[in-house]
């Protein structure tokens, strides 16, 4: 029998870690973590091991569609290749002519494919590209570029050395990225200790020392308390603050009244707690880590609670120090070159303004190479800032990953065209006119992956199997919709590995290397830059800036004064919190057999004494609606929750009846939310929704599903 082993790159999520596959007899049938990479070894996380379960699931998407029926009613015709992309180059065609290239949006989840689709907007004359990004970690990254100059993406987190680690809502036993997730356990394993501040008690909570359970939305009040403690008691590293910091005076004057015993007041947690957390980290400084997070509070003053966890992080002095914050390097700093992209080439800058207007008056500062996605259903329905007809998304759902589902499915019924590249039957694809199937990630080699870091490094995405179904990858189906549209010179390749081997050349490494264990390293030792006169901070002054140039020079204030957050109005009323659990992938992975079976649906947590008060028990059915939304599930009524939190796991609720095993299970909580939006940093404010849960009838389970799984 014929045995191969093949490295490549997981995508039963983003992270994107190097696995190595299994292959016989034509057939995946083990698939591992890369080991020969540092700090990952052979495990998986569950939904890293349910690739087979996907590759071979008969509910994908396994053929170009094209829609038959109403749209939404799921009737489609099978068509070959050569008819769907006709069929959408015409469709695409007749918009651009009548209503110009700035009428067609593309969004997707960034991926190693998005030069390709940058380049194919750009080529179009759209300046209509979007990402996810703001919908994860807009703010975030603002807040990076506020400070330091670097984006969130060009920096990380040193979790592996951290002597002290503080997680706001970063719930990283469940919300997984596997290499920090090692990291976490490594570190407790050698000694570091844990804070964890989350409403609700997350698997993360289960192993922290120090365990803080907040008021939701508070934390930015924690944070004023903590910085003030670290000032007022000389806890900070001086020199690095002296040589590195500007505004530190402003920021000792705004942070005077911020004491940890008005915190107290406004978070739940006692004061003596946060002066002992401020004293802790200062002892372990340099090596106190306080993870930025991506998910955990978000409101519409996001960004100023991501910068306060910043300036924390700096106050440690532990800005490119062991355990600490590092700027992520490329191959340049190794001497290097990189690789090529297809946006490397001459293309010309659109003339219509972005549809979100990130980058103008309006939206400033959130980053206009990602934009804001959120915007798109109001820029459909008022044709503002000018009309939009049609939506291209690959790899992301638009409909179930924006807040308020219900109001974006009204714009889209709007669209002339809405085309999706998925692998499954999602929200998205379901209202689609047209669906073009993607190969699942075994069934595919992909753009080079170019890992900076301490050690710049590339990674790829190698084929395992043929595709089982009529299946192709994105860049070839963008590559030959661009022919058809008259932009085809822009994608020079006849195949993903002949784009693979053009992104290579010039970089002193071909295809051939990766064979050998799956990557190939710009650097063998990590490049750390020096802390006293090497920080090459991109900032106007060159400095880390409390005080923003960035902000200020927009109209932004750098130090807010802090907004009380109201008290729950009623007995019924609830703040929705969402979040992540470790077997599934946001909403992406419910219908996949082996997960769907794991974890089928999504629970409403609620405090017992709220409950009590509304007669509601664990397993009973409740119903969950806001001004936005409604739906039915069960309630998993526990003490480990806030008593003004309801929480649930985000991705369930799903619509579409091809997808047998998620259709109608559990509720969406994007049907719930408002869409509000941090004007300054970019993310929605999705945990600005209160809800109203109550009670219908239907004999009680007795137990709640999580309960069973536990
Ligand atoms: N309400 C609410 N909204 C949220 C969040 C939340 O917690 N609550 N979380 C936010 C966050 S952090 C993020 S990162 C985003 C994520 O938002 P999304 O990126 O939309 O979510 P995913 O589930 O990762 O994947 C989206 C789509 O990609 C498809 N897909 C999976 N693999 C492939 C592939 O190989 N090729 C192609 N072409 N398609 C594929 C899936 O079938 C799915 O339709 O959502 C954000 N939105
Ligand atoms: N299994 C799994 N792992 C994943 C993903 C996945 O879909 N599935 N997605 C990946 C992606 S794209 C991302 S962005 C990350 C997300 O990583 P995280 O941000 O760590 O993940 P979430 O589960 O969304 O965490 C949100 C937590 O914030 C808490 N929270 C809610 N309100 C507040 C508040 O006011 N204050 C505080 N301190 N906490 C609050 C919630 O209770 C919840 O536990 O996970 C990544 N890893
Ligand atoms: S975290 Fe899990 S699902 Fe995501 S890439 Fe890694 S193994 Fe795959
Ligand atoms: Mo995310």
């Amino acid at each position: 029998m014929e045995e191969t082993s093949v490295f490549s790159l997981c995508f039963m999520c983003s992270v994107r870690c190097p696995i190595r596959v299994l292959v016989k007899n034509g057939q995946v049938k083990w698939i591992e973590g890369n080991d020969n990479v540092d700090g990952l070894g052979k495990s998986l996380c569950p939904r890293g091991a349910a690739g087979i379960s996907l590759l071979n699931d008969t509910e994908r998407v396994q053929t170009p569609l094209i829609r038959e029926g109403k749209r939404g009613s799921g009737k489609w015709r099978k068509a070959s290749w050569d008819e769907a992309l006709d069929y959408v180059a015409e469709k695409l065609s007749a918009i651009i002519k009548h209503d110009g290239p700035e009428s067609v949006v593309f969004g997707e989840r960034t991926n190693l494919g998005t030069h390709v689709s940058k380049t194919f907007m750009k080529a179009l004359g759209s300046p209509n590209h979007f990402t996810h990004d703001a919908l994860c970690k807009g703010s975030v990254n603002t807040a990076f570029r506020s400070m330091f100059g670097y984006t969130d993406a060009q920096m990380g987190p040193d979790v592996k050395n951290a002597r002290q680690i503080i997680l706001y809502g970063r719930n990283m036993l469940e919300a997984i990225d596997l290499k920090a997730t090692r990291a976490l356990m490594g570190a407790i394993e050698g000694g570091a200790k844990l804070t964890y501040v989350d409403p609700r008690v997350s698997v993360t909570a289960t192993k922290a020392h120090n365990y803080m359970m907040i008021r939701p939305g508070t934390d930015l009040a924690l944070n004023y308390a903590l910085i003030h403690v670290i000032l007022e008691e000389e806890l900070y590293d001086r020199e690095f603050v002296n040589r590195w910091v500007l505004g530190l005076d402003d920021l000792r004057k705004f942070i005077a009244p911020y004491t940890p015993e008005w915190a107290a007041e406004e978070t739940g947690i006692a004061a003596e707690r946060i002066k002992a957390l401020a004293r802790e980290a200062g002892k372990n400084k340099p090596a106190t880590l306080f993870h930025y997070g991506y998910r955990g509070a978000h409101y519409q003053n996001e960004i100023y609670q991501r910068r306060a966890i910043l300036i924390l992080n700096t106050l440690m002095g532990n800005i490119e120090a062991p355990g600490g914050l590092f700027f992520k390097k490329g191959p340049g700093e190794a001497g290097r070159n990189g690789i090529r992209k297809l946006t490397d080439q001459p293309l010309g800058k659109p003339a219509a303004p972005r549809f979100d207007r990130c980058g103008t008056a309006a939206y400033p500062l959130p980053d206009p190479a990602h934009g804001l996605p959120q915007m798109l259903p109001d820029a459909i329905l008022n044709a503002d800032p000018y009309p939009i007809k049609a939506l291209i998304a690959n790899r992301l759902d638009p409909v179930a990953s924006m807040p308020d589902a219900n109001h974006t499915r009204k714009a889209f019924e709007q669209l002339d065209l809405i085309v999706s590249i998925d692998i499954n039957f999602s929200e998205i694809a379901g209202i689609s006119d047209v669906i073009l199937p993607e190969s699942v990630y075994l069934e595919r080699t992909d753009c080079v992956q170019a890992a900076n870091g301490m050690k710049p490094q590339l990674f790829l995405r190698t084929q395992a199997v043929p595709p089982r179904y009529d299946t192709m990858e994105a860049p070839m189906i963008l590559k030959k919709l661009g022919d058809r549209l008259g932009i085809g010179s822009y994608f020079p390749y006849d195949s993903v590995e002949a784009l693979v081997d053009w992104q290579l050349e010039g970089s002193g490494f071909t295809r051939h290397d990766f064979l050998e264990k799956g990557f190939v390293a710009f650097s063998k030792e990590p490049i750390r830059w020096d802390r006293e006169n090497g920080l090459k901070l991109k900032t106007p002054s060159g400095k880390i800036e409390f005080k923003s140039s960035l902000l200020e020079d927009a109209g932004f204030a750098s130090f807010p004064d802090y907004a009380p957050v109201p008290e729950m109005p009623d007995k019924q009323s609830f703040r929705l919190i969402t979040g992540r659990v470790a077997v599934h992938t946001h909403v992406s992975t419910q219908n996949n057999p082996y997960l769907s079976e794991i974890y089928p649906e999504n629970m409403v947590w609620i405090h017992k004494d709220r409950a009590a008060e509304l007669g509601i028990s664990t397993g009973d059915r409740v119903r969950v609606f806001s001004e936005q939304g409604e739906g039915e599930l069960d309630a998993h009524v526990s003490d480990l929750i806030h008593r003004d939190a309801a929480f649930m796991v985000h991705g369930f609720g799903h619509r579409v009846l091809r997808a047998r095993r998620s259709y109608n299970r559990g509720v969406s909580d994007a049907d719930l939310m408002r869409h509000v939006t941090d004007p300054v940093g970019g993310s929605p404010g999705f945990h600005e929704t209160i809800i109203q849960i109550e009670k219908i009838k239907r004999a009680s389970r007795g137990m709640s599903l999580l309960d069973a799984h536990r």
